[in-house]
């Protein structure tokens, strides 16, 4: 068991909270920034929560926010991380037409507030940058860590900037500082409004006859969608190596919009066209059509692969989603077996 003490901003997220369970798991102390908002936001990670005063504790939370960069370099100094895990964005890319100087403040700055409390603390830590595919944008498929950047939205955008001024410290100060270029990775604890959840939880309450319908915009775009659980051990690899370096994480293969409804209605004997309408509310002022990693490089150093594949994905998905109608007494009758994906229980 290791004893090392990590920091997690956007510990309250998707990726945040198997990267918690995975660290816990490890022997890390976890310690975790959250933003502060009139109601909890814990949910995902209530289940890792312990009473602080229990001197067995090794999960611990503090307020804190992006855009406060002072807050953020008091935190490094109390905390003194070995390993620094920054999540934290706006992620939302439609959003991001919307909000594009929040996700600037949040998601490219943010990175730079981090960076330079690293800096100035003169702490030996390393940082994990949560890059993105969207960076990849409009480059064709398949995209590896020297594919050219077109990001087509504000957040891609800021996710260059943020990729750039890692590099930037790692060069210029000799930080241990990664960029883990992800592509799409899903759960039953994504957030509602990314399609493969949106999907997963409308194709389950249409088959127990809570909704009838399920607005859609672009079917026609590509993912390369993989499992969060999985990407998480991705991250703490980089982590781990040698010297820090940059890596592609995918599962590969890529998947329409319409092949994830499909998968999803199919796994519950529904036919999607009989439910799925379109909205024009849902499409985007530019769209990234395909996107699909080669994962070469981090097969080769981390030796790091995929697991489950997008079919799998929206199986245990749609399964999660079922199983929650089931905890929550709308349904009363199984209408599928729970969940029997190892994985699906993380
Ligand atoms: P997520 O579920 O949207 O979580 C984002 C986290 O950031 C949440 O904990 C959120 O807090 C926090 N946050 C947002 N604004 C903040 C602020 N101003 N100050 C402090 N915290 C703030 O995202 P995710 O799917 O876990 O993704 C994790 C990271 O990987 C993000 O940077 C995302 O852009 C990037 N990424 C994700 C994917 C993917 O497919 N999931 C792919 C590539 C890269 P609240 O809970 O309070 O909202
Ligand atoms: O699920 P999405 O919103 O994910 P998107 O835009 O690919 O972004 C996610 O993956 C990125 C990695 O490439 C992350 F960096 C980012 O933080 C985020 O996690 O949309 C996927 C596709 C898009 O082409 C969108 O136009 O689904 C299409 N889509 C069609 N109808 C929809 C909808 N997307 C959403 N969110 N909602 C719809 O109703």
């Amino acid at each position: 068991m290791t004893v090392k003490t990590a920091l997690i901003t956007g510990i309250t997220g998707q990726d945040g909270s198997y990267l918690a369970e995975l660290l816990l798991e490890k022997g890390y102390t976890v310690h975790g920034i959250v933003r502060r908002a009139s109601t909890f936001t814990t949910c995902r990670i209530d289940h890792l929560y312990q009473d602080p005063h229990d001197p067995e504790a090794r999960l611990f939370l503090h307020y804190g926010d992006l855009t406060d960069g002072s807050r953020v370099a008091g935190l490094l100094e109390r905390v003194q991380p070995d390993e620094v895990y920054h999540l934290a964005a706006q992620s939302h890319v439609r959003v991001s037409f919307d909000e594009p100087l929040f996700t600037a403040d949040t998601t490219a700055l943010g990175t730079t507030r981090l960076l330079e409390a690293i800096r100035n603390t003169g702490l030996p830590c390393r940082f994990y940058q949560a890059s993105s595919s969207e960076m990849f944008g409009a480059s064709p498929p398949p995209q590896h860590e020297g594919t050219a950047f077109h990001p087509r939205s504000p957040y891609g955008v800021a996710k260059v900037y943020a990729y750039w001024i890692t590099r930037n410290y790692r060069e210029a100060y000799g930080l241990y500082a990664v960029n883990g270029i992800l592509f799409n990775h899903e759960s039953p604890r994504r957030g509602p409004t990314f399609v493969t959840r949106k999907v997963a939880m409308a194709a389950a309450r249409i088959k127990a006859g809570l909704q009838d319908n399920l607005y859609l915009g672009n079917l026609d775009a590509r993912r390369d969608w993989g499992y969060a659980a999985e990407y998480v051990e991705a991250m703490w690899l980089m982590l781990q190596q040698d010297s820090p370096d940059d890596y592609v994480i995918a599962t590969g293969t890529s998947y329409s919009v319409r092949d994830f409804v499909e998968h999803c209605f199919t796994h519950v004997g529904l036919d999607w066209r009989d439910h799925v309408r379109f909205d024009e509310r849902y499409l985007r002022p530019a769209e990234v059509d395909d996107l699909v990693g080669d994962t070469s490089k981090a097969a080769r150093v981390l030796g790091w692969q995929a697991r489950v594949h997008t079919p799998e994905l929206a199986g245990l998905m749609i399964d999660a989603e079922l199983q929650a109608l089931l905890g929550k007494g709308e349904v009363t009758v199984p209408v599928v077996p729970p969940p029997t994906h190892p994985l699906a229980r993380r």
